[in-house]
């Protein structure tokens, strides 16, 4: 009895457990399998693709649930999608059956862009003197090749390859055009232009900014060009020694000490025509005028009209000069005349300044006698 209680409660619990654990499911049901086939893999866009669901196993009914990759999804056994654009695409089917069984299957879709040629053309070099060899260049990217190309140089002259040379024989503005036409029959088309001048022979001259002075003395150069074919070369001597000294167009120079300095710049245009122009800097020591101060006549009776002369030797030209003629009265050119109408003796005396600020003076008795008596 005891047995039997105790089989009876192991069938009861060995049932429960069985019951529990496996009731719902029906055993005799072959696996949920799928796979996904799709009629190509790979294309231009817009690419159409079909799908169909090959299914094993499972108990009806069936859902297929499709998602194509690119935000649409489909249901069906069968169902078609265009892809629109270029891309690459992982499509995703997702079956299940009555029972909550489930199967997956995925494939990539590979799609070509269908977006015209983007190109950039270029060329080297852009300009110079005929005749005139030229790189051309035109750079592709998308689109759909292998690509064609049809080349216009704007001369008459035309190829049709990628990267074409071309010489341009005469002088000129060209528009040179490019059109660049994919395997789907897109086409676009870019433009450069080529300027092809003529080769001219530069015309040159040179100033110096001062032309003179005391040293150290610096002095800036300009130089003015007419024509010539660019770029220009410029090659300037401050020292007269045919060593290049600047190579620039506009330079400054500083002149350590007093002389004569021939300045001759060296000009070389694109081509090699080359010009030069001369000036020649006058460099001077740093002297002290010396004066010497003359009147005629020194004497005589009043009134008295005198002829007043300042000489100078050394010094640093430009002078200004000062006649002071002892009776309140001055006067700022180097030669003058003066009246003086008191009886008297003046002290006239001229001061002169150089250029840079050195000053020196003489000075002359003038007597003024009385008519009467001829004394002062
Ligand atoms: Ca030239
Ligand atoms: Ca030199
Ligand atoms: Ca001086």
């Amino acid at each position: 009895m005891k047995n039997s209680i105790g089989a009876l409660l192991f069938a009861l619990l060995f049932g429960l457990a069985v019951g529990g654990q496996f009731g719902c499911v029906d055993r005799s049901v072959d696996p949920l399998t799928v796979t996904l086939v799709p009629s190509v893999t790979s294309g231009v866009a817009p690419l159409t693709v079909s799908f169909a669901a090959e299914r094993t196993g499972g108990r009806s009914a069936f859902d297929f649930n499709w998602s194509f990759g690119d935000g649409v999804d489909a249901t069906g056994q069968s169902v078609s999608h265009s892809f629109t654009q270029g891309g690459s695409y992982t499509v995703t089917l997702h079956a299940s059956d009555s029972g909550g069984r489930t199967a997956v299957d995925s494939v990539v879709i590979e799609v070509t862009g269908n977006d015209p040629p983007l190109i950039a053309v270029s060329a080297v070099p852009t300009g110079g003197i005929a005749p005139l060899d030229v790189d051309l260049r035109c750079e592709v990217a998308q689109g759909e090749g292998p690509f064609s190309f049809v080349w216009q140089f704007g001369d008459g002259h035309a190829a049709s390859v990628q990267h074409p040379e071309h010489t341009f024989d005469e002088p000129g503005v060209y528009s040179v055009v490019v059109l660049a036409t994919d395997a789907t029959g897109e086409t676009v088309s870019a433009i450069t232009q080529i300027t092809v001048g003529s080769d001219f022979t530069p015309g040159l001259q040179i100033s110096a900014a001062p032309m003179s002075g005391i040293a150290p003395l610096e002095v800036q150069f300009d130089s003015t060009v007419h024509g010539g074919n660019e770029p220009l070369t410029y090659a300037w001597d401050f020292s007269n020694d045919q060593q290049i000294d600047a190579e620039i167009p506009t330079p400054r120079h500083l002149f350590e000490t007093a002389g004569e300095y021939p300045v001759r710049l060296s000009l070389t245009d694109a081509d090699g025509d080359q010009v030069e122009d001369t000036l020649t800097v006058t460099v001077s020591e740093d002297t002290s005028p010396t004066v010497t101060a003359t009147a005629t006549p020194e004497s005589g009776p009043a009134p008295l009209t005198a002829s007043f002369n300042c000489q100078v030797t050394d010094g640093n030209p430009p002078f200004e000069y000062l006649w002071q003629f002892g009776d309140d009265n001055e006067s700022t050119l180097p030669s003058t005349l003066h009246n003086y109408t008191e009886i008297g003796t003046y002290s006239a005396i001229c001061t002169v300044i150089d250029a840079d600020g050195d000053a020196s003076s003489d000075n002359i008795v003038i007597e003024v006698l009385d008519p009467d008596t001829g004394t002062d």
